[in-house]
């Protein structure tokens, strides 16, 4: 169901009930924009080549109303070639559009004074709203309108910029050069009134690491006159694009190569003009940016040792910032994600000091910050080496959002507990599509796979991390399809389902691509499992040489035929459609393909095979790899994102997460060829079950785009009512049959590294053969004791599984059948392979 306001909710479950009823059919696909002209009442063209019909804004609405309202006037230019006049009623004309934000637009109060917006009580005093309406005689000299109203400013421009995107404008039409489509006529049909609204609060995104790409690109390019890297100019359309996607929330560039987001005044009133809540990451409490901080001299950053001068920063920037909406960032960490240099030395005394810097930072808060945007939204994100400090016990304000953290490769460290979910701050999830750090970064490009983001993003939905979510993007670029889903999956969790991959591309290829739909999900499909099998950043010669001769042959077929396909897909794109498509597409394909084949050839040379042949392969492969870098950076829009892409030899290391040498060129690893994987009998896909069971909705589900299988199989719903005793026959349960030779025989289990949901939950199945129950399997690493530098989770993580192995009891020769029985919820399941002893 959607967002709402907890606390009235927590007191009564009832009213809770019925809220959610009433808000749960959010209509917007009542609206629609059609080619021909209107023909019904509840239709009206609103631009033709000839001319476009006016715009009626307040000018006492919102400053981010009025800039919506430029950008869709720019839109129908784009897509008609006319251009709305913006004014207000009073210059009436027969057909108008009225768009404005209730309590700040006279016209639309008005109009819902008389009663010509129907269900306005859908939207009103609700958070980020929107209703579109069709309205005959709304005001005098006006015949008919298309009503545009929004609970707030940001509902009134996310209102006006969706039917941007219905005429076919892109949100990634400047960030991705997408082209928009001419059409003679635009009309909008709304049958009846429609509204719609978030589901989650806060849908923020994190720009970071920023050193190579982005911060190059504005430095060097987009953005000279600032010299300090990102600035305004970019801001702006950073600003612009989470509007088009309807997110709200970011937390700005942070390292030491930018210049703190707060310390140019225009960024700071830029977020305020386009309604963008600026936050901070986890790192820098009190929207203060600490990068810098030595350079101050102003003794540590140690909130035991050193804290007035800590104290005089934090004060100033409540002042500063005491009028903008924002999130404020509660705690204190180190200079970046490191704990703070000499802590106090055991976790009782942190948790002292991290509530004394509570308590401070609120009081500044009270002291300074206005409630103009509502009540102060406040976070708490225990990031790292702070998770275990606040599951020691510390105490969080219970109005204070808890965004819980994944382990920087996906998996969510853990949610709320059953107590936890009363806190009036409820909780929300930072997430990484691009990561930076230890034990290994991914900041090339982006080959998470939607699957993976909707399985874990609706655990956390279905477990109540609700209030706050935030995706770290690197660079943005080339993030964008990573970047779309999350704005659509926090926007409406619960219209996605276990086929969300499959339905994200589909539409996001049709959408942008309309042509070749088919062939460019396939494409994207293998892209994305092949980035879960490895991503390329995390492709090395131990990984190639641990693979069994079948694995890596296989990989190698798959490669090939993924540059294949990309080949000759991308021959097939019509011209204007070509730089978007390289950009989103083609690009990291290649990339994935192209790396994927030097390992590949790498370890065939360790085992022994014709040195020379592959040796001349692997250099025409990174001969390539470097020209698609070219490609990128120089070719592409014109060279419009010159220095956006880091290079292979010049940019980062992406081998060793910290030192500066050039990578696959580096590959000198003696190879310790003892690793080689040991070929199964039989491998499985998890999803082949030969019979499963089901308990009411309960079962195991196969998500469309997961896992290395690209199928893997997850216990739906996900939520804690959903758990079984370890002997419960009800539970659902997979089955697969075997066959083995009288030998005794082992299985192991591949699943996804997911963890338990909250400390003191388990993640287990029972394993069954022959209907005997042999053993109850806890998933390896999901317990929480071990982040991912531990044994289990640091290989769990690059491959995105972890398995257990497990000894079957002697069984006669013939077919037998091995059950895996469903106990605690969250558990993944990838593949099966069976073993001879
Ligand atoms: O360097 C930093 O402090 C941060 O950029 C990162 O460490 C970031 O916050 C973390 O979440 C990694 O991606």
């Amino acid at each position: 169901y959607k967002y709402y306001n907890r606390s009235i909710l927590k007191a009564t479950p009832l009213l809770h009930l019925l809220v959610t009823l009433t808000t749960i059919s959010v209509s917007a696909q009542n609206l629609s924009v059609k080619t021909a002209l209107a023909s019904k009442s509840t239709d009206i063209t609103v631009a033709t080549a000839q001319k476009s019909i006016s715009l009626a804004i307040d000018n006492s609405d919102y400053q981010a109303v009025k800039l919506a309202a430029g950008f869709f006037a720019d839109d129908i230019k784009q897509v008609t070639g006319t251009s709305p006049a913006i004014t207000t009623l009073q210059h009436p004309a027969a057909e108008m559009i009225i768009a404005g934000t209730i309590g700040k637009s006279p016209a639309i109060d008005r109009l819902i004074a008389a009663h010509k917006v129907k269900d306005i009580i859908k939207i009103k005093g609700r958070w980020e709203a929107s209703l579109w309406q069709i309205v005959d005689n709304p005001a005098p000299g006006v015949k008919k309108a298309l009503i545009i109203v929004g609970s707030d400013r940001r509902g009134t421009v996310y209102g006006l910029l969706q039917i941007s995107r219905k005429m076919g404008v892109s949100p990634w039409h400047w960030w991705a050069d997408v082209p928009t489509a001419k059409r003679k006529t635009v009309t909008i049909s709304v049958p009846k009134p429609t509204w719609d609204e978030p589901a989650v609060k806060y849908r923020g995104i994190f720009i970071n690491d920023e050193d190579w790409g982005i911060n190059q690109w504005a430095r060097k390019n987009f953005e000279k006159d600032f010299a300090h890297g990102i600035g305004p100019k970019t801001y702006e359309k950073l600003f612009e694009l989470m509007l088009r996607l309807r997110l709200n929330y970011i937390w700005p560039a942070m390292h030491e190569v930018s210049k703190e987001f707060g310390d140019t005044p225009e960024n700071v009133a830029l977020a305020d003009h386009y309604g963008i809540v600026a936050g901070s990451s986890h790192c820098e409490p009190m929207l203060y940016n600490n990068v810098h901080w030595n350079e101050k001299l102003k003794g540590a950053w140690n909130y035991s040792t050193n804290p007035d001068s800590i104290y005089k920063y934090w004060k100033e920037t409540a002042k500063d910032r005491k009028d903008k909406e924002a999130v404020w960032t509660m705690g204190i960490r180190g200079i970046h994600d490191r704990g703070m240099e000499s802590p106090p030395s055991g976790i009782p005394e942190r948790i002292t000091l991290l509530e004394k810097v509570f308590k401070d930072q609120r009081d500044l808060i009270n002291q300074y910050v206005n409630k103009q945007w509502g009540p102060v939204a406040q976070c708490f994100v225990p990031y790292k080496e702070v998770l275990p400090v606040y599951d020691a016990g510390l105490k969080v304000p219970d109005d204070v959002t808890l965004i819980w953290v994944d382990d920087n490769f996906g998996y969510i460290r853990r949610l709320s507990n059953p107590t936890e979910r009363t806190r009036s701050g409820g909780s929300g999830l930072y997430w990484h599509l691009s990561y930076y750090g230890g034990p290994h970064s991914y900041t090339w490009i982006n080959s998470t796979a939607p699957a993976l983001m909707w399985e874990e993003f609706h655990k956390a939905w279905e477990n109540q991390a609700r209030t706050m979510w935030v995706i770290n993007v690197g660079d943005v670029k080339p993030m964008e399809l990573g970047i779309d889903y999350f704005s659509r999956l926090s926007w409406n969790p619960e219209s996605q389902q276990t086929d969300a991959q499959p339905q994200f591309l589909k539409a996001f290829l049709t959408e942008h691509f309309n042509e070749n739909v088919t062939t460019l999900s396939d494409l994207l499909t293998e892209f994305y499992r092949l980035g879960t099998v490895r991503k390329p950043e995390l492709m090395n010669r131990d990984w190639a040489i641990s693979l069994s001769d079948n694995e890596a042959m296989q990989l190698q077929a798959d490669y090939q035929k993924l540059l294949n396909l990309e080949t000759s897909v991308a021959k097939s794109v019509p011209l204007n459609k070509q730089d978007p498509y390289a950009e989103m597409i083609g690009f990291p394909a290649r990339i994935m393909a192209e790396t994927g084949l030097i390992f590949m050839h790498d370890r065939a040379i360790v085992y022994g095979a014709n040195q020379s042949a592959h040796q001349v392969e692997i250099d025409r492969l990174k001969a390539a790899l470097e020209s698609e870098v070219d490609n990128y950076n120089n070719k592409i829009a014109g060279g419009k994102w010159q220095y956006m892409m880091p290079g292979t030899v010049t940019g980062q290391n992406l081998l060793s997460w910290n030192s500066q040498v050039a990578w696959p060129w580096a590959e000198t690893r003696k190879p310790d060829t003892t690793k080689k994987t040991i070929q199964a009998d039989i491998t499985r896909n998890a999803s082949s079950a030969d019979e499963q069971t089901t308990a009411g909705t309960a079962k195991w589900s196969v998500i469309t785009g997961l896992g290395n299988s690209g199928r893997a199989m997850a216990l739906t719903p996900v939520n804690l009512n959903l758990s079984w005793k370890p002997g419960d026959v009800k539970a659902p349960t997979l089955n697969y049959n075997f066959k083995t030779d009288g030998n005794s025989a082992k299985v192991r289990i591949d699943f996804m590294p997911t963890f338990r949901i909250y400390p003191g939950m388990q993640l287990r199945v029972a394993i069954l053969v022959d209907n005997k129950f042999i053993s109850t399997t806890e998933v390896p690493g999901s317990n929480g004791k071990e982040d991912e530098n531990g044994p289990n989770r640091n290989q769990g993580i690059r491959n995105n599984y972890v398995s257990a192995l497990i000894d079957l009891p002697s069984l006669t020769t013939g077919t037998h059948k091995l059950s895996i029985r469903a106990i605690d919820p969250g558990v993944v399941i990838d593949k099966i392979s069976f073993y001879k002893n």
